[in-house]
């Protein structure tokens, strides 16, 4: 396969302003008719190539005459003569036999689509590319006992009952858009409705469209939906533009959701949520992801991307939208804290491995491979350093500013920055290295104290790693919100400042220091970079403790934390006494939020512990993080019990402060679990036995899971899988919480799982949950004979075959094989090895594996 450039941009040399698509629904065989209205752009004679993939053509007529047509290495190929010209396909595709989920596919008795980021072309020959604007005008007729709901994108204008019990439906969308956006669905569905009225006082009509027996699930959706258009209005002048907005769940879906232009098409376990079986984490990923694809409309919609290298003008810029939605609708802390984690969950690794890769990319092979987390969570912190460097008044008027400049039109990173330069008077020359340099710079700090005269000077210096590609780096603009405390009087010294660290190197005076200072720097995690100070194990755990930054206090413990297990995996052994002394204080200070509490008593996970070390021993952290966490149980056993019962409520209820209070019930419940006290798998019983919602329930399984009792984790597994027989999203949990277990029989059980009747890696969700949750358990999954790399080796061999979008995701896992010793490198190797030899392997694959070779 060949790689797709930045470089080689060139604009589209044909238009389609208008087209009109009649679909002749069958899951067995769709015909599909297109008319398009293509116009030359610009003095060229250069042929309409029509992108098209897997389309058996029944004609292909030029206005009216049959074409002369030629069959390209991506779709066809037509000589044109004049300026515009009505061009007419017909293709027959097969829905029912669309494993892939791009495209038009069945899912669970609907017919749907999936077009980004190339499924458009899997569905009628067009241009399948993002900066080819079309208006849409749709046709759809089914049979009406199986599809009585026909939907797509825009305004309904038509509909009637048709010979044969079929029937017909007609929609046309008046905003231009870019066939990544177009959607339909069929099928016998149920809507959630309301009404939502603008700020400028148009009636839009909502609807969340679900099976039958779903219907119930789906209010905390609808609410979220219109909590996010108000907040749109409020937080960026944002306003709907059609009379209707849909959104409807399916269970067959390659990713979270799509923002289709007025008919969004969720994965079902973004939308549905009852008390009994979601999660509060569940109810908060509901309404952060409904949120993200409708501010999509503007960010994405409105405004699209002119290629797919732009991709992060959409996706950063959505998600910064969406974390800052969220972050408003209960603890901005938490929610802090909570998105740093899965950046370096996710990005950090990322860019420190094979396929790191710039925000703005400049190249790839398969498209689909650039959703990561890069692209979109990396994406989202460069957009916010700039809202930090503009501050909250000019941002809006930058953003304002790109949304007037733009809006119709595909645009490019570039013409973002361009519009907060010049909205906010900045110049971000230099800034703009965060678009085009990979990899996760490093901040050193080091803070001089001189008693006599009462100064101090921090001394920086920033380096940025090289990455595949990019052997060396400039340095980049990194603003530090940093503030310094005194020791002695536990108190502020001075205000906090925004240090923009643009040099190599820079140093930093504060005068009238008159006690020893302690450094809070990046705090609220201003800049995505790593940050090593030589601050003192007792520094930190006052920091912890005084810090007037939540996140830079949560961050001071997770560094303590953090330093207390390297230690250990180093020495075999480590002081405990500071980090239980921090998690003490924090436990009993009155004056904090529950929640907060809940996150900063958490022990860093053992990735992330691996990430900090050379070498990662996934024995050796897991013990050494075992110990410090039955160090802590065992310490302050009569604070986890009082947390525990405290934390008690007598019936369910959806508020962040009940929220909070179940998460500190189940942090304190593995805590106690940890100790080894003796009744902790009957506590954890109880818990599982009496709960009235899912996260304390889910919270029990998984400390049961976890424990040694046999006959209680076997128990609660029966029961669990028997009362949720049927419902995908909680089995999808059954399956992920055995797999992500640190019990030492995980892998027998993984592979006898995958055996299990419910298994299956025709549905995504079902696939992520065992072989994905599986491959990121770091200990199990690193078994040092290479049996989990033997397992998800295959498991993605077969995969491939079905889906290689969903394949291709799964990859990283396997590519991390630098970071183990050679023993397990070697191994690893293999599995990549054996992959890239399995004849007919996909070009997402290939990519993925061929890349994590290298
Ligand atoms: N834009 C879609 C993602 C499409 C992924 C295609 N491989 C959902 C989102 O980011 O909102
Ligand atoms: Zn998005």
């Amino acid at each position: 396969p060949r790689a797709v450039r930045r470089a080689d941009y060139r604009a589209p040399e044909w238009q389609v302003p208008r087209i009109a698509l009649d679909f002749d629904l069958d899951p067995a065989a769709t015909r599909v008719r297109a008319v398009l209205e293509v116009e030359r752009s610009g003095d060229h004679n250069a042929p309409l190539q029509l992108d098209g993939d897997g389309l058996e053509p029944l004609s292909i007529t030029v206005d009216g005459q049959p074409a002369e047509w030629q069959a390209t290495d991506r779709g066809i190929a037509i000589a044109l003569t004049g300026e515009r010209h009505r061009v007419e396909t017909e293709v027959l595709i097969h829905p029912e036999r669309n494993t892939q989920l791009m495209g038009l596919y069945a899912s669970g008795g609907l017919l749907c689509t999936q077009c980004e980021a190339e499924g458009f072309r899997r569905i009628t020959y067009f241009p399948d590319r993002p900066d080819v604007l079309t208006r849409y005008s749709v046709r759809m007729s089914a049979d009406k006992a199986r599809f009585p709901v026909l939907l797509a994108n825009g305004d309904p204008v038509g509909a009637g009952d048709l010979d044969g019990g079929r029937h017909f439906a007609e929609w046309d969308d008046p905003f231009p858009k870019p066939c990544y956006l177009f959607a339909l669905v069929a099928g016998d569905l149920v809507a959630n409705r309301d009404t939502f009225v603008t700020r400028s006082g148009r009636a839009v009509e909502l609807g969340i469209w679900v099976r039958s027996p779903d219907l119930a699930k789906t209010d905390h959706a609808l609410a979220a939906l219109k909590t996010s258009m108000r907040w749109d209005e409020d937080v960026y002048g944002r306003e709907y533009d059609l009379d209707v907005f849909n959104i409807v769940a399916v269970d067959d879906f390659n990713f979270g959701a799509m923002e289709n232009k007025g008919l969004n098409i969720f994965n079902s376990r973004y939308i549905l949520a009852d008390p009994d079986t979601a999660t509060d984490y569940d109810y908060d990923a509901v309404a952060a992801v409904v949120a993200h694809e409708y501010f999509h409309n503007w960010s994405g919609n409105r405004v699209t991307c002119r290629d797919w290298f732009q991709l992060s003008l959409k996706e950063g810029f959505t998600v910064y939208r969406d974390q800052s939605f969220s972050a408003d609708q209960g603890s901005a802390a938490v929610k802090r804290i909570e998105d740093v984690r899965s950046l370096r969950a996710a990005q950090f690794p990322e860019d420190a491995g094979p396929l790191a890769h710039p925000v703005r990319p400049d190249a790839y092979l398969e498209i689909s491979n650039f959703y990561t987390a890069t692209i979109y969570n990396k994406g989202a912190e460069v957009i916010r350093m700039m809202a930090t460097i503009l501050g909250p008044e000019k941002f809006r008027a930058g953003s304002d500013l790109y949304f007037d400049r733009h809006d119709g039109t595909a645009a490019t990173v570039e013409d973002f920055v361009c519009a907060m330069e010049d909205a906010g008077g900045v110049d971000l020359s230099q800034f703009r290295l965060w678009y085009s340099q990979a990899g996760t710079p490093r901040v050193s700090a080091r803070l001089e104290h001189e008693v006599g005269s009462g100064r101090a000077h921090l001394y920086l210096r920033q380096t940025v790693p090289p990455t595949p590609g990019q052997p060396a780096k400039d340095p980049m603009v990194l603003p530090l919100r940093l503030k310094l405390f005194g020791s002695e009087t536990a108190s502020a010294l001075g205000t906090e400042q925004l240090v923009l660290l643009k040099d190599g190197e820079a140093e930093v005076a504060f005068e009238t220091v008159t006690e020893p200072p302690v450094l809070s720097i990046n705090r609220g995690f201003s800049a995505p970079v790593i940050v090593e100070t030589d601050r003192s194990a007792a520094e930190l755990a006052f920091l912890s403790a005084h810090d007037d930054d939540p996140f830079a206090r949560y961050e001071a413990m997770q560094q303590l934390m953090l330093d207390t297990l390297v230690a250990a995996v180093r020495h075999g052994r480590a002081d405990h006494a500071p980090v239980v002394e921090a998690v003490r204080n924090t436990l009993t200070d009155p004056n904090l939020d529950p929640a907060f509490v809940a996150e900063a008593v958490l022990l860093p996970s053992d990735s992330f512990i691996g990430d900090q070390l050379a070498v990662v021993d996934p024995e050796a952290i897991y013990q050494a993080r075992e110990a410090l966490r039955g160090e802590l149980g065992r310490t302050l056993a009569d604070h986890w019990r009082t947390a525990y019962e405290g934390a008690q409520d007598d019936r369910f209820e959806y508020s962040p402060a009940a929220k909070g209070r179940r998460r500190v019930r189940t942090v304190s419940l593995g805590y106690i679990a940890a100790s080894g006290a003796a009744d902790a798998s009957s506590l954890a019983f109880r818990q599982f036995e009496a709960a009235d919602n899912m996260s304390d329930r889910q919270g029990a399984l998984t400390t049961l899971v976890n424990s040694a009792d046999d006959e209680a984790r076997e128990a609660a597994l029966d029961i669990f899988y028997n009362r949720y027989a049927g419902n995908a999203l909680v089995l999808d949990k059954w399956f992920s919480t055995q797999a992500l277990s640190s019990r030492p029989e995980t892998l027998a059980r993984v592979v006898e799982l995958s055996h299990h009747r419910d298994f299956t890696l025709a549905n995504p969700n079902r696939a992520r949950s065992l072989v994905g949750a599986f491959s990121v358990n770091q200990r199990a999954f690193n078994a040092a004979d290479g049996a989990g790399y033997r397992f998800v080796a295959d498991q993605l061999i077969a995969l491939d075959k079905l889906n290689p979008q969903t394949a291709a995701k799964l990859v990283p896992p396997l590519g991390r094989w630098r970071r183990f010793d050679e023993g397990r490198a070697k191994l690893m190797r293999a599995e990549l090895e054996r992959i890239m030899r399995t004849p007919g392997l996909s070009k997402d694959m290939a990519e993925q594996v061929g890349k994590s070779l290298d």
